[in-house]
């Protein structure tokens, strides 16, 4: 068990034993952030409540995904459920619920979503005022949900370069590089919300009992390597030459670098990518014959969790190059994407490199 999640801390009743919450070693998000405002580079007060309006939206999606196996019972989606509301499907639903939420606050002043095609403009009175634009994916391997398989929320905060008016194009299209903040939350068997600054990683757990984010992992790292290559091997003929030869070196045997790994593929990026912050490994969405720029986006759900690998001591690249370096050429662009533990990233562009695989970016 983690030091700040002692024993008392996790309420709960066991052999008729009611535990309390110990106050004192408990963290909440909230805490946590207005105690490290000092470490924002800029405009401290609305980072903040920022980061907390995209906590509550998480609350209230976390709240829904868990209710999706009540289908049954509360309506299909697009249908009316038995309290004549419309049902929608969880990744509109998450879509709107972030939206709301970050259009609470007058901190953001642009939004670019994966479920809509353009750049949403957030006005007060016909101004763009927020100082920052925010990049997300409001609910990434929303596929899984049917099967009760984790899912994710994964967002990118940047600071706008335009002075004044509407936010434009080139307000998104910078570098991760210039990244301010970037997180993500998984909806699983216990939801997390975990995010970096550019000043460590940290992780909470939601309590569903009292409805707060507890500090739960702080200071994150990556193990420098693992033993779990996760990839969708499924697609294995339509790899480039370079990938596949790594995977052939994944299953080979060798006891000095513990191969033969351990394949793990759940489909749903976040999952895939939080158990490799936790024990350490490889993920790939790679080019391949039908999505020749890979098919995962670089602005919401590559770049976010490239700085979040770097600021955890792990790596991603393109193939070639940092995901971070990647200049955007447009909001949904895609990238081919290696990332987690620094070894095994780096063993893995050796092997593009040797089989002269330049990947597009
Ligand atoms: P989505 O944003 O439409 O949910 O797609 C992204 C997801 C990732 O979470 C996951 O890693 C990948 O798609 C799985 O794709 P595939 O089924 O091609 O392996
Ligand atoms: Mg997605």
């Amino acid at each position: 068990m983690h030091p700040n999640l002692s024993a008392a801390s996790l309420r709960g009743e066991k052999a008729g034993i009611i535990v309390l919450y110990n106050m004192e070693a408990v963290k909440t998000l909230t805490e946590f952030i207005i105690e490290r405002q000092a470490d924002f580079k800029y405009a401290k007060g609305e980072l903040t409540r920022l980061l907390s309006d995209i906590s509550i939206a998480a609350k209230i999606v976390n709240r829904e995904v868990n209710k999706a196996g009540l289908v049954d019972i509360l309506g299909e989606a697009d249908s009316v459920n038995i309290q004549g509301e419309a049902v929608q499907k969880l990744d509109v639903y998450a879509n709107k619920q972030f939206i709301a939420a970050l259009t609470a606050g007058n901190e953001v002043c642009a939004l670019v979503s994966e479920e809509d095609e353009d750049i949403i403009h957030i006005s007060n009175n016909g101004n763009d005022v927020g100082k920052y634009v925010v990049a997300f994916d409001p609910l990434d391997g929303s596929s899984n949900i049917d099967s009760n398989v984790s899912t994710g929320t994964i967002f990118a905060i940047y600071r706008r370069v335009s002075l004044s008016g509407p936010a434009e194009l080139d307000d998104f299209l910078q570098p991760g590089t210039e990244l301010v903040a970037a997180g993500y939350i998984i909806y699983g068997s216990s939801s997390m919300l975990v995010y970096t600054t550019g000043r460590g990683v940290n992780g909470f757990t939601l309590d569903p009992s009292i409805g707060e984010f507890c500090l739960s992992h702080p200071d994150m790292k990556i193990p420098k390597s693992g033993k779990i290559y996760s990839i969708n091997q499924g697609y294995f003929v339509h790899f480039p030459k370079g990938i596949k030869q790594y995977i052939k070196y994944c299953q080979e045997e060798d006891e000095a670098t513990n191969r033969p790994y351990s394949l793990r593929y759940i489909g749903s990026m976040v999952a895939d990518f939080h158990r490799n912050m936790i024990k350490g490994g490889i993920f790939i969405y790679p080019t391949t014959a039908f999505s020749p720029t890979g098919k995962l986006r670089l602005l919401y759900e590559c770049n976010p969790l490239a700085f979040i690998a770097e600021e955890a001591g792990g790596k991603a690249s393109n193939g070639s190059k940092r995901i971070l370096e990647v200049q955007p050429e447009c909001i949904h662009q895609r990238v081919p994407i290696l990332i987690g533990s620094e070894d095994m990233v780096t063993t893995a562009e050796e092997f593009i490199a040797q089989y002269s695989e330049v990947p597009t970016s």
